[in-house]
């Protein structure tokens, strides 16, 4: 891409960076670079290159979402409902949530699990770190791990040298990130492949950690079932024990910041695999439930994957200008109107 023209997005191009990047914005942009060299040519590269991005852009330092402010903000406007004028609560308690199993016999739900992305206070984002602020990253957040104790005890597996039955089989039973995402790669955020990535897990894999992936850190908690509460309360405990040796760049108005606008403020995807094949037969009247609730349908190997035998990953969409508590207890109340009507539909083909 010529880094002084204005981009050429084709036809059916509908993603956020398309409809919100206007020539007058382009101009006024497109020669400011922030403290850490992130310039508009690298933050919009991805939705450049890939003209079937839904975002197309990738913050790679904080001072992006304020440098940028005039791209940005239409941007998190469009996806999250937040104003420019917004201001974004964090409330990480889970005795605030009201969330019994939804499927105690588990009939529907597979598994549940919910993440938070993190960054480390100071250093720039995915796309920006050198590869010697990745490796710090890695060690900081390792030493923290490697201190935690109890049920959240693990090891950590550094994705250099790893043997390549065991991680294909870690991606295909949902645990580690996979290699090569190409939205990732336009970002920058694959420089120095493998080097400085890895994953923490306790033994059951019921809480793991993404290292240096699309944010510093991804905090998972997992497990088979339904049981939100239990998934909620342990990421909750783990992410507060972080915290204390690990500080995260933090906004006071955009909350947690993270390379994909997407995922700001709470950095919280929640979600469950469960599996819903009536509904997924009839797509417009899953689509009206999932959006009534704000509720996203992935695949079951994530973004960008398809459904397979029915099962569907359905999570809150909306992370910004929502607490924890209520992006959790959205998808509560989602979940169980979807299952309602699962139920209906099956009653009335008997
Ligand atoms: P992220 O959730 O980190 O934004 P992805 O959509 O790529 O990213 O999902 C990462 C992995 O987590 C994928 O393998 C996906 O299938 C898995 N996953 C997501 N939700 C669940 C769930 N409820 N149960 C089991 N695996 C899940
Ligand atoms: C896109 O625009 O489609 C990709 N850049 C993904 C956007 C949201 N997902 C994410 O951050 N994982």
């Amino acid at each position: 891409m010529n880094t002084l023209s204005f981009p050429e997005f084709n036809q059916d191009c509908f993603s956020l960076l398309c409809r919100n990047l206007s020539k007058k914005v382009f101009e006024k942009l497109k020669d400011k670079a922030t403290g850490n060299g992130c310039t508009l040519y690298q933050t919009i590269n991805s939705g450049v290159v890939n003209q079937d991005s839904s975002v197309g852009v990738y913050a790679g330092d904080a001072e992006s979402y304020t440098l940028f402010a005039e791209l940005f903000d239409p941007i998190i406007e469009d996806y999250h409902g937040f104003s420019s004028k917004d201001k974004h609560l964090s409330y990480l308690d889970p005795s605030a949530l009201i969330s019994p199993n939804p499927d105690p016999e588990g009939a529907y739900i597979l598994s549940t699990r919910i993440r938070v992305g993190r960054n480390i206070a100071g250093m720039p984002l995915g796309p920006a770190v050198t590869i010697e602020q990745r490796n710090e990253i890695e060690g900081q957040v390792v030493k923290a791990l490697n201190s935690l104790t109890g049920g959240l005890s693990g090891t950590y597996y550094p994705l250099s040298g790893m043997d390549e039955s065991i991680r294909s089989r870690l991606v295909e039973d949902h645990f580690l990130f996979k290699p090569g995402d190409r939205f990732l790669d336009a970002a920058g955020l694959n420089r120095d492949w493998p080097n400085g990535r890895g994953i923490f897990h306790n033994a059951e894999k019921t809480f793991l950690v993404w290292v240096n992936e699309e944010d510093q850190l991804r905090i998972i908690s997992m497990q088979p079932g339904g049981d939100i509460e239990a998934v909620f309360t342990r990421l909750v405990t783990a992410i507060m024990k972080i915290e204390k040796s690990v500080p995260f760049l933090f906004d006071e108005r955009l909350g947690y910041l993270t390379s994909c606008p997407t995922n700001l403020g709470t950095a919280m995807r929640a979600s469950v695999h469960i599996r819903l094949p009536q509904l997924g037969a009839d797509m417009p009247v899953f689509k009206k439930l999932t959006d009534l609730f704000h509720l996203q349908i992935r695949g079951i190997h994530g973004e960008h994957s398809e459904s397979e035998r029915g099962i569907y990953d359905i999570s809150n969409k909306k992370r910004l200008g929502v607490t924890e508590v209520e992006c959790v207890q959205n998808l509560y109340n989602g979940i169980i109107a979807l299952i309602n009507r699962e139920k209906e539909f099956a009653a009335a083909s008997d």
